[in-house]
């Protein structure tokens, strides 16, 4: 099963939309398996965008994760990462495609709501790096076989 690593941004936060967010992905058929609400840490920014560490907007990056807290869940399902991303949309808000979160609530790059993994290696990587195994809850999710092929 995939698992993706899904973080509602500060701003996203801010405008109240956890719920929002949250409720679109358990809509999806998605089961949530971890959750926790945090202040990020320059060090564990640093360490989740360290694929970054090189772009112009890498300091601005690190200054808008912890400018307030974050929602970091774990979400997982079969072709979890491609489902999530495209519940995002595209980074670019004005190019993300209509229905989809960046798309129906946000209008630029920087404030662009929510962070996905982008794969399904980076999946296991970035949930490894915000959640020990031990705050994962597999549970029996009954709806699953009415999802799932
Ligand atoms: P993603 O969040 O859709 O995976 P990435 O390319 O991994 O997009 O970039 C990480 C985050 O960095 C984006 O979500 C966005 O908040 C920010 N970002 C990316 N490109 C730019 C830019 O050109 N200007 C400002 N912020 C950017
Ligand atoms: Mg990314």
């Amino acid at each position: 099963m995939e698992k993706t690593l899904v973080l509602v941004k500060p701003d996203g936060v801010q405008r109240g939309l956890i719920g929002e967010i949250i409720k679109r992905l358990e809509n999806r058929g998605l089961r949530l398996i971890g959750g926790k609400f945090l202040q990020v840490s320059r060090e564990l920014a640093e360490e989740h965008y360290g694929i970054h560490k090189n772009k112009p907007f890498y300091e601005s990056l690190l200054a808008y994760i912890t400018s307030a807290p974050v929602m970091a869940m774990v979400w997982d399902g079969p072709n979890a990462v491609a489902a999530v991303r495209q519940t995002m949309g595209a980074t670019r808000p004005t190019e993300a495609a209509p229905g989809s979160i960046r798309h129906d609530f946000a209008l630029e790059i920087g404030k662009n709501l929510t962070h996905a993994s982008d794969s399904v290696e980076n999946g296991e990587k970035e949930v490894a790096l915000w959640f020990s195994e031990d705050e994962l809850i597999y549970w029996d999710q009954t709806i699953a076989p009415w999802v799932q092929e």
